[in-house]
């Protein structure tokens, strides 16, 4: 029985990674959590009474608290989600995110060199490190051309992880996640930000209410996204390479812009609808025979709103997951149409 250190467990990825590793083996995980004033302890609610399920005080940030923990425990693995994940804020607190993506796994590292160097690492990696693009799909020879602070932060830290896996020989990974989500992706997110909306807007045509419009950002991006849970089993399969430990892109192989989630989650919704306009006056209306049959003329769906756009926009990401499959036998088993359908289904019945 193996003991796995899990940071950032409230979230989507730790918590997804907990309810794997408790199903899939029989270690006994540690997830270590930030105390707030607010309990946001939602994805990891189901685990409180788990025998195998314990929860620390840590906090990433806090080179002292991290290496106690490290010594203390003696982890067999340190799995590292915790992250100011949220892009878009990226500019705003360019230093929060260094600190905690980058300066965090720095205090990780030198921890485990130093007190429990069997113990095999992950760092949650990601493709906003390769920024503005010089070829699709990106592999894992693609440079590292980051367009934000977060984007930085994360290309900083996998220098960091590979400084320490060749100089200490740890098992020390971080592997190159494309945008993945699901039912517990933060409501900020442009997927999860349609699919709750969507949602919204449909419950309310249903009930005859009146509702807020969606209002969006860029619609003209391209992201290749992923179900997070297909995610997970990767990350682990990369804790446990038989090649040793080397970094993997994990994603679909597919782009869609913004639009198109939209497009796709409005026909989930059975919401007719058209686009109007363009650029900053672009929108999306209620198809015209529904709006009269429900005097509902001139119903607004979707609106632009500058202030969702960024300083410096990653256009186009799309990767190419072969060597992951491959190589660790990865395999996805949601697609795009089935993310959209999963994440608008959740919404809808939340709403119930
Ligand atoms: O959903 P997003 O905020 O995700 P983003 O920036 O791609 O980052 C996510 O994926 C990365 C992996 O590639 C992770 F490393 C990162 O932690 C995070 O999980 O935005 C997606 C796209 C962007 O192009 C953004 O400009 O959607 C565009 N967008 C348009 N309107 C919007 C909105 N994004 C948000 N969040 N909100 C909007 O209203």
């Amino acid at each position: 029985m193996k003991k796995i250190i899990i940071t950032g467990v409230t979230g989507q990825d730790g918590s997804h990674m907990a309810d794997y590793l408790l199903k899939n083996t029989t270690d006994t995980i540690i997830g270590g959590v930030r105390r707030l004033s607010v309990k946001n302890h939602k994805n990891i609610h189901h685990l409180s009474n788990n025998d195998r399920f314990n929860l620390i005080d840590l906090d990433v940030t806090d080179q002292q608290n991290v290496s106690h923990v490290i010594r203390k425990e003696q982890p067999d693995y340190f799995l590292n989600f915790a992250a100011n994940s949220f892009v878009g804020n990226s500019w705003s607190m360019p230093i929060s995110h260094m600190e905690t993506n980058s300066m965090a796994v720095l205090y990780q590292l030198s921890s485990i060199a130093e007190y429990c160097p069997n113990c095999r690492y992950y760092n949650a990696g990601s493709s906003e490190e390769f920024g503005d693009v010089t070829y699709s799909p990106q592999d894992e020879s693609h440079p590292l051309r980051p367009r934000s602070p977060y984007g930085a932060s994360k290309a900083s830290a996998r220098h960091i992880v590979k400084v320490y896996r060749d100089s200490y020989d740890i098992y020390a990974v971080q592997g190159w996640l494309f945008n993945h989500e699901g039912v517990r992706r933060g409501e900020e997110f442009v997927t999860r930000k349609i699919s709750k909306n969507v949602a919204e807007i449909c419950k309310a045509l249903e009930s005859r209410k009146k509702f807020t419009p969606l209002s969006l950002g860029n619609l003209e991006a391209k992201r290749d996204w992923s179900d997070a849970e297909d995610f997970i089993e990767g990350i682990w399969l990369m804790m446990n390479n038989p090649f040793g430990p080397k970094d993997y892109v994990l994603s679909s192989g597919k782009t869609y812009s913004i639009r198109s989630f939209v497009e796709r989650c409005f026909l989930e919704a059975n919401i007719p609808c058209y686009w109007t306009g363009s650029g900053l006056n672009e929108k999306l209306f209620l198809s015209n025979y529904i709006a009269e049959e429900h005097n509902l003329k001139d119903t607004e769906l979707l609106n632009i709103d500058p202030k969702f756009y960024r300083p410096a926009e990653v256009e186009l990401l799309q990767g190419d997951p072969s060597l992951a499959e491959k190589e660790l036998g990865w395999k996805r088993k949601t697609d795009f149409n089935g993310l959209v359908k999963k994440m608008y289904k959740n919404d809808y019945a939340l709403l119930s």
